[in-house]
């Protein structure tokens, strides 16, 4: 754990102090906790927590945990309690084993970003990241950022179907400043996980929102984490005020995962008015006469590219 601060040494009494914090990273034993005092430490499970929760409750970043540090520890604190969690993306274990990861939990939303151009968006890509928030129930908010390099009508254009979906769009450029005091009302004070395709510029844009917060950005990380993220797995950032923003492995490691072909068509909002008024019940919405899907796209209510996200998907998990 690169960047990890030494503990800090707490006022110790004789017998144990309670601490509560927040996971910020760590693998299998050791942990990065934020106290609530602010302080970061190293901590690591009770054994008999570790076995208690063994296939039931793993510990995640992004866990409150409570902890104790005894008279007699020197370093480091143990945690003995896993509070209850909101907010989670899961995907599946690896190397086959059974149930899921926990990717980082405690969530209250997934910012989706994406470029203007450089590299050029990709609404497919949008789509299905959308659609693993939804299946996640999380709320998703899409940042184009780098507008600086469009004009505003095109950039506009481009996603003016997920405005019609009715999501959030966040319009911003590190480079003008466009957009960013906006965006940083939406961040601060909440947990967020931070997504898209390398070089749109998430980095950049947390840096110039949160200036004491130093992810590194540009190709120079890209290559130096490529092996780290594989395996070290999700970092929350606490931001300065309040709020943590997490540094995910990206919600393609996520998947889709977890989802049912059939639940695909209400991880699009604005089909889900819809979906009761096919002919059929178990309409799937893609050669049945009188689907109230198709006829809505027809008519234009429904935007054709959507849609064709929705049958990709679904053909996918069908697969
Ligand atoms: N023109 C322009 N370039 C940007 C903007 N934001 C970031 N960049 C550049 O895009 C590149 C990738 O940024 P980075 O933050 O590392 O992207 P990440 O991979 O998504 O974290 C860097 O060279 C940044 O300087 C922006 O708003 N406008
Ligand atoms: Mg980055
Ligand atoms: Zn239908």
């Amino acid at each position: 754990m690169s960047g990890v601060a030494t503990p800090v040494s707490l006022p110790m009494p004789d017998g144990e102090i309670v601490v509560d914090g927040v996971v910020l990273q760590g693998t299998g034993g050791q942990w990065e906790v934020l106290t609530d005092s602010g302080a970061r430490v190293i901590a690591s499970m009770r054994g008999r927590l570790k076995q208690e929760i063994d296939g039931v409750r793993k510990l995640a970043v992004g866990d409150r945990v409570t902890m104790t540090v005894d008279a007699n520890e020197t370093v480091g604190c143990t945690i003995t309690h896993i509070h209850e969690r909101h907010g989670k993306l899961a995907r599946r274990a690896p190397g086959g084993a059974r149930g899921e990861r926990i990717v980082v939990t405690n969530l209250d939303q997934v910012l989706v970003v994406f470029a203007a151009a450089r590299p050029d968006p990709h609404p497919r890509m949008l789509d299905r990241f959308l659609v693993i928030a939804e299946a996640n129930d999380l709320a998703a908010r899409i940042v184009v950022n780098k507008c600086d390099l469009l004009d505003r009508a095109h950039v506009r254009a481009l996603f003016a179907d997920h405005v019609r979906a009715g999501y959030p769009v966040h319009y911003t450029s590190v480079t003008t400043g466009e957009g960013l005091a906006e965006l940083q009302r939406e961040v601060q004070g909440r947990s967020s996980a931070l997504t898209g395709p390398s070089g749109v510029g998430k980095s950049s844009l947390m840096n110039a929102l949160f200036p004491s917060l130093t992810l590194r950005t540009a190709a120079i990380s890209d290559s130096v984490n490529k092996g780290r993220h594989t395996t070290v797995g999700a970092v929350l950032h606490p931001l300065p005020g309040g709020g943590f923003v997490a540094d995910t492995p990206g919600l393609r490691e996520v998947g889709l995962w977890g989802i049912d072909a059939g639940d695909v068509a209400h991880c699009f909002p604005e089909f889900r008015p819809l979906l009761g008024q096919c002919r059929f019940g178990d309409c799937t919405h893609s050669v049945e006469p009188g689907c109230a899907l198709r006829d809505a796209v027809d008519a234009g209510t429904v935007s054709r590219a959507r849609f064709e996200s929705y049958v990709k998907l679904r053909e996918e998990l069908e697969a």
